[in-house]
């Protein structure tokens, strides 16, 4: 299975998350660290992936995203983007997005409280589908 790792980390001790890297993995390799070019396209996922306060302090790498398409019907078009959200070797919470009609929009968001403030409301579900949408956008 390929997935991009995400990991968030506070290296300033400020108490929020100040870089975010990135790293793509086939079973469980890594195969490459992103590339200046992968960080310009992935600006705007780190951006939504600071907002979720998924991160370590220092440099840790226990707390971190793995996101991942699928597409069981194998028409060249992905149906679903799950993002794993892990602590360490364990999944902490999920998020999905499905594509059901198979246009390339998004229909169907399933997310818990992704942002970790307490709540789980439409704001996760806009942070799930925004971050689904730029990861798509990678494999093109
Ligand atoms: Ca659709
Ligand atoms: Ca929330």
């Amino acid at each position: 299975m390929r997935y991009l790792k995400v990991i968030a980390q506070d290296r300033s001790g400020q108490g929020a998350a100040d870089i975010v890297y990135f790293e793509f993995y086939e079973d469980d390799q890594l195969q490459r660290k992103a590339t200046e070019a992968d960080r310009q396209r992935l600006k705007s996922f780190s951006k939504t992936y600071l907002k979720c306060a998924w991160y370590n302090r220092g440099e840790g790498e226990d707390r971190h995203l793995r996101i991942f398409s699928q597409n069981p019907s194998a028409d060249g078009t992905p149906e679903t983007v799950r993002l794993h959200f892990h602590e360490g070797p364990t999944i902490n919470y999920k998020a999905a997005a499905h594509d059901l009609d198979n246009d390339g929009g998004l229909e169907v968001i399933l997310s818990s409280d992704v942002d970790n403030d307490g709540r789980a409301d439409r704001t996760d579900r806009r942070r799930v589908a925004s971050m689904a949408r730029e990861f798509l956008k990678l494999g093109r």
